[in-house]
C-alpha cells in the first residue's frame, strides 16, 4: 500500500533535518595550538584523553549548538563531518563556518577591510572518495582572498613546547598584564623563534593537558599578520578582516564568511573541481601576538550546509504547481525506488514514500 503523508511545512522541515542534518554531525579530531583558550574551550578536566577532549568538542559544536571551541595559536586545528556530501552547486556559495568574529563598534577600516576581532582560520576540505565514510582521503585546501599574496608563507611550520615544571615566570616591566613573556617558547621552520606570554586575564596552563608529548608541530599556510596597533602604544589593537575564504574573519551573519567548494584547490594551486564535500579541517592561519591580548586564535561554533537549508526554499520558489523533489531538493521527474520524496502540488509539499 502506498503511504502518503500531508505535513506542515515546520514538520516537514524536521523531518528534512532527521533525514540530512544542515549542521556538522561529527568532530573527528581536535588539537589546538597553544593559547589563552585552551584547557577551557573545551574545558580539560583531569583524566581527559585526546578522545574526550573530541568528544567535548563534538557536544561543543556540532548539530546547532553553538558552543565555541578554540584553536589556539597559528596551527591548532579542528576536523569535523557532516553527515552526506555537502554539494558543489556552481555559482553558489556552499557551506558556512561558523566563528565569533566581530567588527568593532567604531567601524574601522582599512582598504575596504573591516576591522575588529577578525581571526582568520585557513579551511581545507575532503571529499569522502574511497566512500568508507571516514576522513581518510585527500585534502585541499580553499584558497581563500590572500592565497596568492606574496606574504603569505605556504610551507610553514611551527614547533610549540610545554613549559618545563621548573619554569620560571618573566613578567613584562611594561605591560602589567604579561604575567609571563617567555611562558610557551615555540621556534618555526624558518629560524624564527618566541614565546607566548600568558596573560593576567588566564590563568590556567596553555599548552594543552591532555595531550602527552612535551611538544606540539603543526604545518600549514601562514597568512601575513592582519592587526594594527592604532594606539601605537600597545593600548588598541585592531585585527582586520580579509576579504573572504576563511572562518572566524567575518561575522557569521555576513556573506563574505560563506565559503565556496569551488576554491578548493591542488598543492600546485590548480582547482580541484570536487563535486561536493563531507569532512573540513580548519586551523588558525595567523602567527601574531598583540600585546595584552595575547595570541590570535581561531574559534569555531558549528558548520552549516547551505544548500540543505535553501532545498525547500527553492522547491518552493519555483515557479510551478505540480513537482517532484527528492529529499534533498532536487527536482525529478520520477521519485526513486523506495525513496522517500516531496510531491508539490502549489504551496502544499507532501512527503510520500515511492514503493
Ligand atoms: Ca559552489
Ligand atoms: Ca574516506
Ligand atoms: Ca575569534
Amino acid at each position: 500500500m502506498k503511504k502518503i503523508f500531508i505535513i506542515h511545512y515546520s514538520l516537514f522541515l524536521a523531518l528534512v533535518a532527521s533525514a540530512q542534518s544542515p549542521f556538522i554531525s561529527r568532530v573527528w579530531e581536535y588539537c589546538p595550538a597553544p593559547g589563552q583558550f585552551v584547557n577551557e574551550l573545551p574545558a580539560y578536566e583531569l583524566g581527559d584523553d585526546v578522545n574526550t577532549m573530541r568528544l567535548k568538542a563534538e557536544e561543543a559544536i556540532a548539530d546547532d549548538q553553538r558552543g565555541m571551541i578554540t584553536l589556539g595559536g597559528w596551527g591548532g586545528y579542528v576536523l569535523f563531518g557532516f553527515d552526506h556530501m555537502v554539494p558543489n552547486i556552481a555559482d553558489k556559495n556552499d557551506f558556512i563556518v561558523l566563528g565569533n568574529a566581530f567588527y568593532s563598534a567604531s567601524g574601522e577600516e582599512e582598504e575596504g577591510r573591516r576591522g575588529g576581532s577578525c581571526e582568520p582560520g585557513i579551511v581545507l576540505v575532503s571529499y569522502d572518495a574511497n566512500g568508507n565514510g571516514q576522513p581518510d582521503d585527500a585534502w585541499y585546501e580553499l584558497a581563500g582572498s590572500e592565497y596568492a599574496n606574496k606574504s603569505t608563507i605556504h610551507d610553514y611550520a611551527v614547533t610549540y613546547f610545554r613549559p618545563d615544571i621548573s619554569h620560571e615566570a618573566t613578567p613584562s616591566q611594561v605591560t602589567p598584564s604579561l604575567i609571563d613573556t617567555t611562558y610557551i617558547r615555540w621556534l618555526d621552520n624558518h629560524s624564527a623563534e618566541g614565546y607566548l606570554s600568558q596573560l593576567s586575564f588566564h590563568i590556567q596552563p596553555y599548552f594543552p593537558e591532555w595531550i602527552e608529548a612535551d611538544s606540539l608541530t603543526f604545518t600549514g599556510a601562514r597568512l601575513p599578520d592582519n592587526y594594527r596597533d592604532l594606539s601605537g602604544n600597545g593600548t588598541n589593537y585592531v585585527l582586520y578582516s580579509y576579504p573572504w575564504g576563511y572562518a572566524d574573519n567575518h561575522p557569521n551573519t555576513d556573506q563574505r564568511a560563506e565559503l565556496d567548494i569551488d576554491w578548493a584547490v591542488n598543492d600546485d594551486g590548480t582547482p580541484a573541481n570536487l563535486p561536493g564535500i563531507h569532512f573540513v579541517k580548519v586551523y588558525t592561519a595567523v602567527h601574531q601576538q598583540c600585546g595584552w591580548i595575547g595570541e590570535t586564535s581561531t574559534e569555531i561554533m558549528g558548520a552549516i550546509d547551505l544548500h540543505c537549508h535553501t532545498a525547500v526554499n527553492n522547491a518552493l520558489s519555483e515557479p510551478t504547481e505540480k513537482a517532484i523533489y527528492t529529499i534533498t531538493g532536487v527536482r525529478v521527474n520520477e521519485p526513486l525506488p523506495h525513496s522517500v520524496y516531496i510531491l508539490r502540488e502549489g504551496n502544499r509539499l507532501e512527503l510520500k514514500i515511492q514503493k
